[in-house]
């Protein structure tokens, strides 16, 4: 039984979801401007009233947020429901220095389950079957949003988080898993496994749900070939409440946005403008149902392109691309996003120079991680006999910062080409 499917919104005429979408809007913007005077201000600075926002014709008019207002306003500033209202935070993957913190009440969760339910009964799946989910559990949203939807869907949830491959190959053969839901980097490396292990004969998935981090084309259809599944993506942020914001459908050509929930703009990522349906441009969303957290035209960051084409599936949701690049500089590597400021700041802090080169390459559909660090001529008089010790140093510092493993090389001094703009910091070798 189809539960999740929800045809009355999810094929809903455009006509509809517009009407939703502003009445939802106009009731969204009140809310953030009575509640939260972080962006109340920035409102005014704009000259714009909650009177100026009567439809999503007029969305423009607001102010955007980024994830620089999220850090300024950390933690409570963005807040717009009172404490005793929340009920659970949730945190951005693996990062220190850039923690962004999302607030939810019970209501939140709710619907952000209910997001994630469509994701999965789109995926095919029904309350018949067992959804492993092997993201990870605790402050990143993997976990819990998959774990809920799973719930809402009336799967038998397997709660494994990531990691321990004997433990999840064990699960998924004597359970008989049959939806694996984890980032496609965990989905390929378990599918090796799998095979090394000769377990293909006994494991029964038919789908997975994966995301949180850029795969390509290639790379799905390796995943379904090893696994014997239909590969499904799906996207969303910590920002917006996690996954679950786009899903992808039976046709695998993009994913539809829960247009019922957030409106989506794409913008020219360096003039702000709104550019037509079609355009490439960065992905700009608005919460139109999220009481604690409630983000208007919030900077994703993420490039990719909006299509509005009839589905086969039947959904009429606007449909996302696969996210192809970032306008920031985040790179998101083994699913944790990575700013290369807090590779620098962990350089500087052990005596180094902000010359490093960062390299990221995809290698048996496993990211990796190499930081080529240029010693300064004083730290490498030192450094007769200690090389080692002193990169197993940075290793450990790294590691603690980013949450993640980095292969570091030390190397001489002015080894490292300058460069006479932009310094070329980081070289992403992975094809996606
Ligand atoms: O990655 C939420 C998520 C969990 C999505 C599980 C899907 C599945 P964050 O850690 O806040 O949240 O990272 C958000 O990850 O801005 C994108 O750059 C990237 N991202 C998320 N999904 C995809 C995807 C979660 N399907 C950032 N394809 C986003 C490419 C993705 N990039």
């Amino acid at each position: 039984m189809e539960r999740y499917y929800q045809p009355e919104i999810e094929c809903a005429s455009r006509e509809s979801i517009l009407a939703l979408q502003n009445e939802r809007l106009v009731k969204q913007v009140r809310h953030v401007w009575d509640n939260v005077p972080y962006y109340r201000k920035k409102m005014e600075e704009k000259g714009v009233t909650p009177d100026d926002i009567q439809s999503v014709a007029d969305l423009h008019k607001l102010p955007f947020l980024s994830k620089d207002d999220l850090r300024e306003a950390y933690p409570y500033g963005l807040l717009a429901k009172p404490l005793k209202d929340c009920v659970r935070i949730q945190s951005t993957s693996g990062t220190t220095g850039k923690r962004v913190v999302a607030f939810y009440t019970q209501h939140d969760i709710d619907l952000w389950e209910d997001c994630c339910a469509r994701a999965i009964t789109a995926a095919g799946g029904t309350d018949e079957d067992v959804c492993q989910v092997c993201y990870g559990y605790g402050l990143f949203t993997g976990g819990p949003g998959l774990n809920g939807g799973s719930h809402k869907v009336g799967c038998l949830t397997l709660p494994m988080s990531s990691g321990n491959t004997d433990r999840q190959l064990q699960f998924m053969v004597d359970l008989q898993s049959t939806i694996l839901c984890c980032t496609p980097s965990y989905a390929a490396y378990l599918a090796e496994s799998i095979h090394e292990r000769g377990l293909r004969d006994q494991i029964k998935l038919k789908a997975g749900i994966f995301g949180a981090e850029a795969w390509s084309e290639e790379m799905r259809r390796d995943i379904e070939k090893q696994l014997g599944i239909k590969a499904f993506d799906i996207y969303g942020l910590t920002e917006t409440s996690g996954p679950g914001v786009a899903f992808e459908c039976s046709e695998q050509t993009g994913m539809h946005i829960n247009e019922d929930h957030f409106i989506a703009e794409i913008i020219d990522p360096n003039t702000g403008e709104v550019l037509p349906e079609g355009s490439k441009g960065e992905l700009v969303f608005t919460s139109i149902t999220k009481e604690a957290f409630p983000l208007l035209r919030y900077r994703t960051r993420d490039i990719c392109v909006l299509t509005r084409e009839k589905c086969s599936c039947g959904r009429t949701l606007v449909k996302m691309s696969k996210p192809m690049g970032r306008s920031d500089d985040m790179l998101i590597v083994k699913g944790v996003n990575v700013f290369p400021s807090q590779i620098e700041a962990v350089l500087i802090e052990q005596g180094y120079q902000a010359n490093y080169q960062i390299i990221v390459d995809r290698i048996n559909n496993s990211d990796t991680l190499d930081v080529l660090v240029e010693m300064t001529p004083e730290n490498f008089s030192d450094s007769l006999g200690k090389i080692t010790e002193m990169e197993k140093s940075l290793v450990a510092a790294l590691k603690a910062m980013l949450g993640i493993y980095a292969r570091v090389k030390l190397v001489a001094p002015k080894t490292i080409a300058r460069s006479e703009g932009k310094a070329v910091r980081i070289i992403d070798k992975r094809k996606i």
